[in-house]
């Protein structure tokens, strides 16, 4: 292949490309402004710790609408900035999870992942780009305060005159001294779960469980294609145990959340068809949710679970578990099994990011947010495919003891001996910005207002009230203000924070977390309403947003 030309093209800097919780995510019409995705991933290339000079990427996303025309971009503009190769998967997919997979794998210098995560695709909506590291991990703060001082000041960028590539054929083709390797992309990670899980053990179960009927929804995500060759190939599934498996730009329309609201025909297939085990992965696939009839695992129990049952995952049993972390917001459901186990958790700021210098050094095998995320330190991504096939290898485990297990006798052998840490989230989606703020500085009047630690309010005592700041114990780097914490003596907590996800107006969360040692049946909007009321009294988030009901309520 001849080599190519590269052009040093004239720009001018945009306003707001500052990443969020997880990379920069806009509507897609912002992308499509001309120069501004080019900006944005000059810039990403000028902040590589080493230099983008001689780097190995990978680039792949979830198959989300203006996914193609950015992998070209990214092509050009790698290799005018001297890339050396890019790893690719076959016509620009890789979930993010097996993204991470394969820097890893590879030993590549980083990776750009192209995902709005959980926002909905299609012309009108969310597009997002994301820089990883070496390690597979998402760029800590360093690295994208510098992404974004970049982007302040661009005046230019590097193009090669490439054309556009074919990336539909698996192979790799040279272009001068720059490499292009398509890849398939679930083989990879395949091989991975493999290597974690025992399939022979979850292919028996399922022979002795012949009524055992499951379902896993895709939500016509990236994560189609791998749990087919998972669930379906591998495992031997029927096919009708997998839905909405074709990865589609907008999502079928769909909102690829998995959560209770935006994950309905999965929740009433399962009521419908008394379906034992039901799962659902989000648009790049890092995010998952389990039910059965009648069954919720909620995700702050669920990595708890996984912990508890460490013994069912061969990759666990090998290594053990070094230590446990859960983001601030997440029930300490898993904090009692850290007790027990005697080992380490920590607590970091919402974000996987915050995970990875942990894992990396060896103290954090597993963690977990509430937010439908759960992951090991098999990579530096949460992982929803992993938690699925992690939460099969529980109940072929618990069968063992009980023939006829169910999602429900496993949570509530849980809870009859940890105790259950009641816990909900509600949303409040495209709140005005500044009604928003007004919340805020409301609830940031309480929390510095000393003289409210030891009030009461019902049976509730403040025991502190702040807003949580994490020091990283690896590399000493402090991050700030990462959500408004008041702590009750009882070990209940009401946690308000704005996402760092959303691409229009303000997104308030509210989460709230109540702890009971015996009473563990009771419905969780009934175990909680009181803690709801007392933070809708405290924040006069009513009064100012004029939003009487959440958007969701997980
Ligand atoms: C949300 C979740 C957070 C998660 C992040 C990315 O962030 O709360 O726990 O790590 O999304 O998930 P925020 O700032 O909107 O609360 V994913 O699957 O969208 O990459
Ligand atoms: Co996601």
């Amino acid at each position: 292949m001849p080599s190519f030309t590269v052009k040093e093209v004239p720009t001018k800097p945009y306003d707001g490309q500052k990443p969020g919780t997880s990379g920069l995510r806009k509507r897609v019409k912002i992308f499509q402004q001309d120069n501004y995705t080019e900006n944005f991933v000059q810039a990403t290339l000028s902040a590589i710790p080493d230099g983008p000079a001689g780097a190995t990427l990978v680039v792949g996303g979830d198959g989300r609408f203006f996914l193609k025309e950015a992998v070209q971009k990214i092509i050009r503009l790698a290799a005018g900035n001297k890339v050396s190769k890019l790893v690719i998967g076959q016509n620009g997919i890789l979930s993010t999870p097996a993204a991470s997979n394969l820097i890893r794998k590879r030993k590549a210098t980083g990776g750009i992942l192209l995902t709005a995560s959980h926002n909905p695709g299609g012309p009108d909506n969310d597009f997002g780009i994301k820089y990883n590291m070496s390690n597979g991990g998402p760029a800590p703060e360093s690295v994208t305060d510098k992404i974004y001082q970049i982007t302040t000041k661009i005046s230019s960028y590097q193009q090669a005159d490439l054309p556009d590539i074919d990336l539909s054929k698996i192979g790799t083709t040279k272009h001068g001294d720059f490499t292009i390797e398509v890849i398939d992309p679930v083989d990879d990670y395949v091989i991975l779960m493999k290597e974690i899980f025992d399939f022979d053990l979850l292919r028996s179960f399922f022979k002795k469980r012949p009524d055992f009927k499951v379902l896993f929804d895709s939500m016509h995500g990236v994560t189609g294609p791998y749990n087919e060759r998972l669930l379906v190939t591998e495992l031997g599934l029927p096919k009708s145990s997998v839905m909405n498996s074709i990865p589609l730009p907008d999502f079928g329309d769909g909102h690829p959340d998995p959560n209770l609201t935006y994950a309905h025909d999965l929740v009433d297939r399962v009521e419908k068809e008394n379906i034992d085990f039901g799962a659902a992965s989000d648009g790049d696939g890092d995010r998952n949710m389990i039910i059965g009839k009648g069954a919720f695992v909620n995700p702050s129990d669920s990595v708890a679970l996984i912990a508890a049952y460490a013994d069912a995952i061969p990759y666990f049993k090998k290594s053990g578990l070094k230590g446990l972390a859960r983001s601030m917001p997440t029930s300490g459901a898993i904090d009692r099994v850290a007790k027990k186990k005697g080992i380490q958790v920590f607590e970091v700021p919402t974000g996987w990011k915050f995970f990875g210098n942990l894992m990396d050094a060896g103290k954090c095998s597993l963690c977990g947010e509430e937010s439908f995320g759960t992951g090991s330190d098999h990579i530096r991504e949460k992982d929803g495919v992993w938690a699925i096939i992690a939460w099969l290898s529980i109940v072929a485990y618990a069968s063992e003891t009980n023939p006829k297990v169910g999602l429900n006798d496993i949570l509530n052998k849980h809870y009859a001996e940890y105790g259950r840490n009641y816990f909900s989230r509600y949303d409040y989606e495209e709140v005005d910005s500044e009604h928003a703020a007004k919340v805020i500085d409301r609830l940031t009047a309480f929390i510095n207002d000393k003289s409210n630690v030891g009030k009461s309010f019902g049976r509730y005592e403040v025991a502190a009230a702040d807003n949580f700041e994490y020091t990283d114990p690896i590399d000493g780097s402090v991050s700030k203000n990462q959500g408004i914490r008041i702590i009750f003596s009882d070990g209940s907590r009401i946690i308000f924070r704005l996402s760092g996800t959303g691409s229009q107006g303000a997104t308030i969360r509210l989460y709230v977390e109540k702890y009971e040692q015996k009473n563990y049946t009771v419905d969780t909007q009934t175990a909680i309403q009181d803690l709801i009321k007392l933070a809708l009294e405290l924040s006069q988030l009513v009064e100012f947003t004029g939003r009487k009901k959440p958007t969701v309520i997980t």
